[in-house]
Protein backbone atom coordinates (compact mmCIF):
# COMPACT_ATOMS: atom_id res chain seq x y z
CA UNK A 1 0.00 0.00 0.00
CA UNK A 2 1.34 3.59 -0.65
CA UNK A 3 2.61 5.40 2.27
CA UNK A 4 2.94 9.01 2.01
CA UNK A 5 6.63 10.18 1.34
CA UNK A 6 7.11 11.91 4.77
CA UNK A 7 6.29 8.85 6.46
CA UNK A 8 9.06 7.10 5.41
CA UNK A 9 11.72 6.22 7.43
CA UNK A 10 15.23 4.42 7.87
CA UNK A 11 13.21 1.84 9.71
CA UNK A 12 10.04 1.48 7.22
CA UNK A 13 12.24 -1.66 5.80
CA UNK A 14 10.08 -2.36 2.64
CA UNK A 15 8.07 0.65 1.23
CA UNK A 16 5.65 1.62 -1.75
CA UNK A 17 5.69 5.31 -2.61
CA UNK A 18 3.62 7.14 -5.50
CA UNK A 19 4.55 10.81 -6.30
CA UNK A 20 6.44 12.98 -9.33
CA UNK A 21 9.94 12.48 -10.54
CA UNK A 22 11.29 16.12 -8.99
CA UNK A 23 14.71 15.74 -10.20
CA UNK A 24 16.83 13.46 -12.24
CA UNK A 25 20.44 13.12 -11.83
CA UNK A 26 22.49 10.26 -13.66
CA UNK A 27 26.48 9.44 -12.30
CA UNK A 28 26.97 6.63 -14.45
CA UNK A 29 26.73 3.52 -12.61
CA UNK A 30 24.34 4.92 -9.74
CA UNK A 31 21.12 7.02 -11.14
CA UNK A 32 19.49 9.23 -8.31
CA UNK A 33 15.47 10.59 -8.23
CA UNK A 34 14.18 12.65 -6.04
CA UNK A 35 10.63 11.93 -6.41
CA UNK A 36 7.68 14.31 -4.40
CA UNK A 37 4.44 14.07 -3.35
CA UNK A 38 2.36 16.46 -1.10
CA UNK A 39 4.01 15.70 2.11
CA UNK A 40 7.92 15.58 0.79
CA UNK A 41 10.89 14.67 -1.23
CA UNK A 42 12.51 11.45 -0.89
CA UNK A 43 15.80 9.94 -2.98
CA UNK A 44 15.43 6.55 -4.68
CA UNK A 45 18.57 5.58 -6.03
CA UNK A 46 19.27 3.19 -8.46
CA UNK A 47 22.62 1.20 -8.73
CA UNK A 48 22.63 0.29 -12.02
CA UNK A 49 23.77 -3.41 -12.13
CA UNK A 50 22.21 -4.06 -9.45
CA UNK A 51 18.24 -3.44 -10.62
CA UNK A 52 16.32 -5.63 -12.69
CA UNK A 53 15.95 -4.57 -16.58
CA UNK A 54 12.31 -3.35 -16.16
CA UNK A 55 13.41 -1.01 -13.81
CA UNK A 56 16.42 0.41 -15.26
CA UNK A 57 14.25 0.54 -18.39
CA UNK A 58 11.63 2.80 -16.62
CA UNK A 59 13.83 4.79 -14.94
CA UNK A 60 15.44 5.59 -18.26
CA UNK A 61 12.44 6.27 -20.37
CA UNK A 62 10.94 8.51 -17.62
CA UNK A 63 10.98 11.88 -17.57
CA UNK A 64 10.58 15.10 -14.90
CA UNK A 65 7.61 15.99 -13.47
CA UNK A 66 5.90 11.92 -14.69
CA UNK A 67 4.05 9.85 -12.11
CA UNK A 68 5.82 7.01 -10.78
CA UNK A 69 5.06 4.29 -8.11
CA UNK A 70 8.30 2.77 -6.79
CA UNK A 71 8.29 -0.25 -4.33
CA UNK A 72 12.14 -1.12 -2.80
CA UNK A 73 14.03 -1.14 0.69
CA UNK A 74 14.55 1.98 2.85
CA UNK A 75 18.13 2.49 3.89
CA UNK A 76 19.62 5.28 6.23
CA UNK A 77 21.43 8.00 3.76
CA UNK A 78 22.60 10.65 5.37
CA UNK A 79 23.33 12.86 2.39
CA UNK A 80 19.48 12.28 0.78
CA UNK A 81 16.71 14.37 1.98
CA UNK A 82 14.85 13.21 5.38
CA UNK A 83 18.04 11.14 5.83
CA UNK A 84 17.01 8.11 3.51
CA UNK A 85 16.78 6.29 0.72
CA UNK A 86 14.60 3.90 -1.58
CA UNK A 87 16.42 1.50 -3.71
CA UNK A 88 13.72 -0.07 -6.17
CA UNK A 89 12.64 -3.86 -6.73
CA UNK A 90 10.04 -1.86 -9.10
CA UNK A 91 9.45 1.55 -10.58
CA UNK A 92 6.74 2.04 -12.90
CA UNK A 93 5.72 5.20 -14.90
CA UNK A 94 1.99 5.48 -14.00
CA UNK A 95 1.74 8.94 -16.20
CA UNK A 96 5.06 10.13 -18.33
CA UNK A 97 5.03 13.83 -17.87
CA UNK A 98 5.31 15.58 -21.82
CA UNK A 99 8.98 17.71 -22.47
CA UNK A 100 10.19 20.43 -22.32
CA UNK A 101 7.77 21.32 -19.23
CA UNK A 102 6.18 24.66 -19.41
CA UNK A 103 7.54 25.97 -16.18
CA UNK A 104 10.52 24.30 -14.19
CA UNK A 105 8.81 22.93 -10.89
CA UNK A 106 12.03 23.14 -9.12
CA UNK A 107 13.05 26.92 -10.05
CA UNK A 108 15.87 26.74 -11.28
CA UNK A 109 14.50 29.18 -14.35
CA UNK A 110 12.80 31.97 -13.20
CA UNK A 111 8.89 32.38 -14.77
CA UNK A 112 7.18 35.71 -15.20
CA UNK A 113 3.57 35.69 -13.16
CA UNK A 114 1.91 35.20 -16.86
CA UNK A 115 4.01 31.91 -17.55
CA UNK A 116 3.49 30.78 -13.95
CA UNK A 117 -0.63 31.33 -14.20
CA UNK A 118 -0.78 30.07 -17.98
CA UNK A 119 0.92 26.76 -16.46
CA UNK A 120 -0.98 27.01 -13.14
CA UNK A 121 -1.24 23.14 -12.40
CA UNK A 122 1.93 23.09 -12.96
CA UNK A 123 3.68 26.33 -10.99
CA UNK A 124 1.22 25.39 -7.87
CA UNK A 125 3.47 21.64 -7.38
CA UNK A 126 6.30 24.30 -6.24
CA UNK A 127 6.34 24.14 -2.68
CA UNK A 128 6.53 27.75 -1.99
CA UNK A 129 3.44 28.49 -4.26
CA UNK A 130 1.44 25.72 -2.97
CA UNK A 131 2.48 26.99 0.80
CA UNK A 132 0.09 30.10 -0.55
CA UNK A 133 -2.80 28.14 -0.86
CA UNK A 134 -2.55 25.98 2.13
CA UNK A 135 -2.41 28.95 4.20
CA UNK A 136 -5.50 30.51 2.27
CA UNK A 137 -7.17 27.26 2.97
CA UNK A 138 -6.17 27.69 6.79
CA UNK A 139 -7.25 31.83 7.06
CA UNK A 140 -10.73 30.56 5.64
CA UNK A 141 -11.08 27.85 8.14
CA UNK A 142 -10.07 30.53 10.72
CA UNK A 143 -12.42 32.93 9.68
CA UNK A 144 -15.29 30.17 9.45
CA UNK A 145 -14.56 29.32 12.72
CA UNK A 146 -14.18 32.74 14.68
CA UNK A 147 -17.41 34.04 12.84
CA UNK A 148 -19.70 30.33 13.87
CA UNK A 149 -18.03 30.56 17.81
CA UNK A 150 -19.61 34.59 17.34
CA UNK A 151 -22.77 33.15 16.57
CA UNK A 152 -23.15 34.08 12.74
CA UNK A 153 -25.33 31.84 10.37
CA UNK A 154 -23.89 30.87 6.96
CA UNK A 155 -25.87 32.02 4.04
CA UNK A 156 -26.01 32.27 0.06
CA UNK A 157 -27.02 34.36 -1.75
CA UNK A 158 -27.59 34.60 -5.31
CA UNK A 159 -25.17 35.68 -7.93
CA UNK A 160 -26.90 35.93 -10.61
CA UNK A 161 -29.16 39.36 -10.07
CA UNK A 162 -31.41 42.10 -11.59
CA UNK A 163 -29.77 45.11 -9.92
CA UNK A 164 -26.01 47.28 -9.32
CA UNK A 165 -25.63 47.00 -5.21
CA UNK A 166 -22.56 49.02 -5.66
CA UNK A 167 -23.29 51.65 -9.00
CA UNK A 168 -23.60 50.53 -11.84
CA UNK A 169 -20.13 51.18 -14.18
CA UNK A 170 -18.83 47.82 -12.98
CA UNK A 171 -21.42 45.41 -13.68
CA UNK A 172 -21.13 42.44 -16.13
CA UNK A 173 -24.46 41.83 -17.70
CA UNK A 174 -25.53 37.97 -18.93
CA UNK A 175 -28.10 36.57 -20.90
CA UNK A 176 -30.46 35.78 -18.71
CA UNK A 177 -33.25 34.21 -21.22
CA UNK A 178 -35.17 36.56 -22.65
CA UNK A 179 -34.19 39.24 -19.31
CA UNK A 180 -31.54 41.61 -18.48
CA UNK A 181 -29.29 40.24 -15.51
CA UNK A 182 -26.14 40.72 -13.97
CA UNK A 183 -22.95 39.13 -12.33
CA UNK A 184 -23.57 39.94 -8.43
CA UNK A 185 -20.78 43.00 -7.25
CA UNK A 186 -21.72 42.13 -3.71
CA UNK A 187 -24.12 40.54 -1.79
CA UNK A 188 -25.12 43.31 -0.03
CA UNK A 189 -28.34 43.81 -0.50
CA UNK A 190 -29.43 39.99 0.39
CA UNK A 191 -27.20 39.89 3.15
CA UNK A 192 -29.29 43.35 4.60
CA UNK A 193 -32.56 41.43 3.48
CA UNK A 194 -31.65 38.89 5.99
CA UNK A 195 -31.73 41.46 8.58
CA UNK A 196 -35.11 41.61 8.08
CA UNK A 197 -35.64 38.10 7.99
CA UNK A 198 -34.70 37.84 11.71
CA UNK A 199 -31.25 35.87 11.61
CA UNK A 200 -29.65 38.94 13.48
CA UNK A 201 -26.08 37.81 12.26
CA UNK A 202 -25.42 36.75 8.87
CA UNK A 203 -21.76 35.89 7.15
CA UNK A 204 -21.51 35.09 2.86
CA UNK A 205 -17.90 33.62 1.96
CA UNK A 206 -18.57 34.11 -1.76
CA UNK A 207 -17.20 35.06 -5.34
CA UNK A 208 -18.30 39.44 -6.08
CA UNK A 209 -17.81 40.10 -9.98
CA UNK A 210 -16.07 43.61 -10.61
CA UNK A 211 -16.19 44.95 -14.33
CA UNK A 212 -13.03 46.97 -13.55
CA UNK A 213 -11.18 47.87 -16.01
CA UNK A 214 -7.94 48.32 -13.91
CA UNK A 215 -5.22 46.37 -14.65
CA UNK A 216 -3.41 46.17 -11.05
CA UNK A 217 -1.59 44.37 -8.78
CA UNK A 218 -4.60 44.55 -6.15
CA UNK A 219 -7.88 44.42 -8.47
CA UNK A 220 -9.69 41.38 -10.14
CA UNK A 221 -12.68 41.13 -11.81
CA UNK A 222 -13.52 38.10 -9.50
CA UNK A 223 -12.96 38.15 -5.57
CA UNK A 224 -13.80 36.10 -2.83
CA UNK A 225 -15.28 38.49 -0.43
CA UNK A 226 -16.21 37.69 3.05
CA UNK A 227 -19.36 39.56 3.94
CA UNK A 228 -20.76 40.02 7.21
CA UNK A 229 -24.40 41.92 8.08
CA UNK A 230 -25.57 42.29 12.33
CA UNK A 231 -28.91 43.33 13.41
CA UNK A 232 -28.99 45.88 16.56
CA UNK A 233 -25.01 47.14 15.63
CA UNK A 234 -23.38 50.01 14.95
CA UNK A 235 -20.52 50.77 13.12
CA UNK A 236 -18.48 50.64 16.38
CA UNK A 237 -19.46 47.22 16.88
CA UNK A 238 -18.76 45.48 13.36
CA UNK A 239 -15.30 47.34 13.55
CA UNK A 240 -15.01 45.39 16.84
CA UNK A 241 -15.55 42.17 15.25
CA UNK A 242 -13.57 42.76 11.67
CA UNK A 243 -10.70 43.67 14.37
CA UNK A 244 -10.79 40.21 15.90
CA UNK A 245 -11.17 38.40 12.86
CA UNK A 246 -8.13 39.28 11.58
CA UNK A 247 -6.31 38.82 14.87
CA UNK A 248 -7.66 35.11 15.05
CA UNK A 249 -6.90 34.73 10.98
CA UNK A 250 -3.30 35.90 11.63
CA UNK A 251 -2.56 33.67 14.89
CA UNK A 252 -4.15 30.53 13.63
CA UNK A 253 -1.73 31.34 10.45
CA UNK A 254 1.01 31.43 12.69
CA UNK A 255 0.37 28.70 15.01
CA UNK A 256 -0.78 26.17 12.01
CA UNK A 257 1.58 26.79 9.54
CA UNK A 258 4.51 27.10 10.59
CA UNK A 259 6.28 24.70 7.84
CA UNK A 260 4.52 27.15 4.88
CA UNK A 261 5.55 30.10 6.16
CA UNK A 262 8.73 28.48 5.98
CA UNK A 263 8.29 27.77 2.70
CA UNK A 264 7.47 31.28 2.11
CA UNK A 265 10.36 32.52 3.48
CA UNK A 266 8.90 34.41 5.92
CA UNK A 267 10.32 34.63 9.34
CA UNK A 268 9.07 37.80 10.47
CA UNK A 269 5.18 37.01 10.50
CA UNK A 270 3.77 39.68 12.98
CA UNK A 271 0.40 39.26 14.05
CA UNK A 272 -1.30 42.26 13.82
CA UNK A 273 -2.01 44.84 17.36
CA UNK A 274 -5.02 46.17 18.77
CA UNK A 275 -7.13 48.47 18.91
CA UNK A 276 -6.16 49.36 15.42
CA UNK A 277 -6.21 53.21 14.92
CA UNK A 278 -9.68 54.74 14.10
CA UNK A 279 -8.29 57.69 11.99
CA UNK A 280 -11.08 60.16 10.83
CA UNK A 281 -11.07 60.69 7.34
CA UNK A 282 -10.22 64.46 7.13
CA UNK A 283 -7.17 63.72 9.02
CA UNK A 284 -6.19 61.01 6.43
CA UNK A 285 -6.90 63.46 3.58
CA UNK A 286 -4.24 66.21 6.28
CA UNK A 287 -1.56 63.53 6.11
CA UNK A 288 -1.71 63.30 2.10
CA UNK A 289 -1.92 66.67 1.19
CA UNK A 290 1.18 66.78 3.45
CA UNK A 291 3.27 63.21 2.01
CA UNK A 292 1.91 63.91 -1.73
CA UNK A 293 2.61 65.88 -5.04
CA UNK A 294 -0.99 65.15 -6.31
CA UNK A 295 -3.39 67.89 -4.92
CA UNK A 296 -6.17 65.89 -2.79
CA UNK A 297 -9.43 67.36 -1.07
CA UNK A 298 -11.92 66.80 1.69
CA UNK A 299 -14.48 64.75 -0.43
CA UNK A 300 -11.87 63.22 -3.16
CA UNK A 301 -11.73 59.31 -3.05
CA UNK A 302 -8.07 58.15 -1.74
CA UNK A 303 -5.81 57.60 -4.40
CA UNK A 304 -3.39 54.63 -4.61
CA UNK A 305 -0.72 56.99 -3.81
CA UNK A 306 -2.79 58.70 -1.13
CA UNK A 307 -3.12 55.33 0.61
CA UNK A 308 0.34 54.41 0.53
CA UNK A 309 1.17 57.60 1.86
CA UNK A 310 -1.36 57.54 4.58
CA UNK A 311 -0.31 53.88 5.56
CA UNK A 312 3.54 54.43 5.65
CA UNK A 313 2.46 57.45 8.76
CA UNK A 314 0.32 54.68 9.88
CA UNK A 315 2.39 51.55 9.93
CA UNK A 316 0.09 48.37 10.85
CA UNK A 317 -3.47 48.22 10.21
CA UNK A 318 -6.08 51.21 10.69
CA UNK A 319 -9.28 52.05 10.03
CA UNK A 320 -10.55 55.15 8.31
CA UNK A 321 -13.61 56.45 9.80
CA UNK A 322 -16.20 59.42 9.24
CA UNK A 323 -16.19 59.35 5.48
CA UNK A 324 -17.98 62.01 3.35
CA UNK A 325 -21.56 60.88 2.77
CA UNK A 326 -21.02 62.02 -1.00
CA UNK A 327 -18.92 59.19 -1.68
CA UNK A 328 -20.17 56.55 0.08
CA UNK A 329 -23.08 54.02 -0.66
CA UNK A 330 -27.08 55.29 -0.70
CA UNK A 331 -26.93 52.41 1.89
CA UNK A 332 -24.49 53.77 4.67
CA UNK A 333 -25.82 55.92 7.75
CA UNK A 334 -25.47 60.10 7.85
CA UNK A 335 -24.47 61.02 11.34
CA UNK A 336 -27.50 62.61 12.86
CA UNK A 337 -25.47 65.54 13.92
CA UNK A 338 -23.95 66.20 10.80
CA UNK A 339 -25.31 64.57 7.26
CA UNK A 340 -22.38 65.34 5.36
CA UNK A 341 -20.45 62.50 6.99
CA UNK A 342 -21.42 58.87 7.25
CA UNK A 343 -21.12 56.31 9.68
CA UNK A 344 -18.79 54.68 7.25
CA UNK A 345 -15.53 52.75 7.58
CA UNK A 346 -12.59 51.14 5.53
CA UNK A 347 -10.43 48.97 7.03
CA UNK A 348 -6.85 49.62 5.71
CA UNK A 349 -3.67 47.86 5.48
CA UNK A 350 -0.38 49.33 5.09
CA UNK A 351 -0.65 49.26 1.25
CA UNK A 352 -4.08 49.03 0.77
CA UNK A 353 -7.71 48.77 1.17
CA UNK A 354 -8.83 45.34 2.65
CA UNK A 355 -12.73 46.35 3.74
CA UNK A 356 -15.28 48.45 3.75
CA UNK A 357 -18.10 48.72 6.14
CA UNK A 358 -20.90 51.16 7.82
CA UNK A 359 -23.84 50.92 9.92
CA UNK A 360 -26.53 51.20 7.48
CA UNK A 361 -30.05 53.17 6.58
CA UNK A 362 -32.78 51.20 8.19
CA UNK A 363 -35.24 53.88 8.28
CA UNK A 364 -37.37 53.69 4.68
CA UNK A 365 -37.94 57.46 3.79
CA UNK A 366 -34.41 58.45 4.13
CA UNK A 367 -32.90 54.62 2.17
CA UNK A 368 -35.36 55.97 -0.67
CA UNK A 369 -34.12 60.04 -0.51
CA UNK A 370 -30.78 58.70 -0.45
CA UNK A 371 -31.43 56.53 -3.19
CA UNK A 372 -32.84 59.25 -5.66
CA UNK A 373 -29.93 61.32 -3.80
CA UNK A 374 -27.35 59.03 -5.88
CA UNK A 375 -29.50 59.86 -9.07
CA UNK A 376 -30.59 56.08 -8.87
CA UNK A 377 -34.42 54.62 -9.47
CA UNK A 378 -36.04 53.53 -6.27
CA UNK A 379 -38.15 51.33 -8.29
CA UNK A 380 -34.97 49.24 -10.07
CA UNK A 381 -34.65 48.52 -5.95
CA UNK A 382 -38.82 47.77 -4.94
CA UNK A 383 -37.25 44.05 -4.21
CA UNK A 384 -34.58 45.48 -1.90
CA UNK A 385 -36.73 48.19 -0.16
CA UNK A 386 -39.78 46.03 0.41
CA UNK A 387 -38.30 44.08 3.41
CA UNK A 388 -37.45 47.73 4.84
CA UNK A 389 -41.55 48.29 5.13
CA UNK A 390 -41.89 45.34 7.38
CA UNK A 391 -39.82 45.77 10.35
CA UNK A 392 -35.95 46.32 9.85
CA UNK A 393 -33.93 46.27 13.01
CA UNK A 394 -31.23 48.91 12.67
CA UNK A 395 -28.17 46.69 11.37
CA UNK A 396 -24.16 47.01 10.49
CA UNK A 397 -21.76 45.22 7.99
CA UNK A 398 -18.50 44.76 5.74
CA UNK A 399 -17.16 42.94 3.27
CA UNK A 400 -13.85 41.89 3.40
CA UNK A 401 -11.72 41.08 0.42
CA UNK A 402 -10.23 37.25 1.25
CA UNK A 403 -7.70 37.78 -1.97
CA UNK A 404 -6.29 41.43 -0.69
CA UNK A 405 -5.87 39.55 3.00
CA UNK A 406 -4.17 36.64 1.86
CA UNK A 407 -2.09 39.20 -0.20
CA UNK A 408 -0.65 41.43 2.13
CA UNK A 409 -0.92 38.81 5.33
CA UNK A 410 2.02 36.75 3.03
CA UNK A 411 3.65 40.03 1.62
CA UNK A 412 2.37 38.90 -2.17
CA UNK A 413 3.62 41.59 -4.82
CA UNK A 414 0.04 40.95 -7.00
CA UNK A 415 -3.33 39.85 -5.89
CA UNK A 416 -3.10 37.06 -8.57
CA UNK A 417 -1.01 35.19 -6.81
CA UNK A 418 -3.29 34.53 -3.55
CA UNK A 419 -6.19 33.20 -6.84
CA UNK A 420 -5.65 30.03 -7.62
CA UNK A 421 -7.15 30.71 -11.51
CA UNK A 422 -7.27 34.95 -11.45
CA UNK A 423 -9.59 36.43 -13.70
CA UNK A 424 -8.73 39.69 -15.10
CA UNK A 425 -9.20 41.63 -18.29
CA UNK A 426 -6.89 39.82 -20.12
CA UNK A 427 -7.16 36.40 -18.59
CA UNK A 428 -9.99 34.01 -18.98
CA UNK A 429 -8.03 31.14 -19.20
CA UNK A 430 -7.59 28.44 -17.63
P1 LIG B 1 -16.28 47.25 -1.49
O1 LIG B 1 -16.75 47.52 -2.88
O2 LIG B 1 -15.34 48.25 -0.89
O3 LIG B 1 -17.52 47.18 -0.49
O4 LIG B 1 -15.63 45.81 -1.44
C1 LIG B 1 -15.21 45.26 -0.20
C2 LIG B 1 -13.82 44.68 -0.30
O5 LIG B 1 -13.76 43.68 -1.32
C3 LIG B 1 -12.51 43.69 -1.94
N1 LIG B 1 -12.66 43.99 -3.38
C4 LIG B 1 -11.82 43.57 -4.34
N2 LIG B 1 -10.71 42.82 -4.28
C5 LIG B 1 -10.05 42.57 -5.43
N3 LIG B 1 -10.46 43.04 -6.63
C6 LIG B 1 -11.58 43.80 -6.74
N4 LIG B 1 -11.98 44.24 -7.92
C7 LIG B 1 -12.31 44.10 -5.55
N5 LIG B 1 -13.44 44.80 -5.28
C8 LIG B 1 -13.63 44.72 -3.96
C9 LIG B 1 -11.68 44.80 -1.30
C10 LIG B 1 -12.75 45.68 -0.71
O6 LIG B 1 -12.28 46.41 0.40
N6 LIG B 1 -20.97 46.15 -0.08
C11 LIG B 1 -19.71 46.70 0.38
C12 LIG B 1 -19.27 46.07 1.68
C13 LIG B 1 -20.16 46.43 2.85
O7 LIG B 1 -20.41 47.63 3.06
O8 LIG B 1 -20.58 45.50 3.57
C14 LIG B 1 -18.66 46.46 -0.69
O9 LIG B 1 -18.80 45.64 -1.56
O10 LIG B 1 -10.86 44.20 -0.29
Amino acid sequence: MRIPIQSVTPKTGHAEISGWVHEVRDLGGLAFFLIRDRTGIIQVTIPKKKVSEAVLAAAKAVSRESIVRVTGTVKAMEKAPGGRELVPDSFEIVSLAETPLPLDVVEKVPADLDTRLDARFLDVRRPRVAAVFQIRSAAMHAINDFLHKEGFTSITTPKIVAAATEGGTELFPIAYFDKEAFLNQSPQLYKQMMMAAGFEKVYEIGPIFRAEEHNTTKHLNEATSIDIEVSFADHHEVMRILEELIVKTYEYVNVTCGDQLANLEINDFAVPRTPFARLPYADAIAIAQKKIADPIKFGDDISAAAEHAIGAEMGDHYFIVDWPSEIRPYYAMPYENDPTICKAFDLMHPRMELSSGAQRVHKYELLVSQIKKKGLNPESFEFYLRPFRFGMPPHAGWGLGADRLIMTMLGLGNVREAVLFPRDMHRLVP
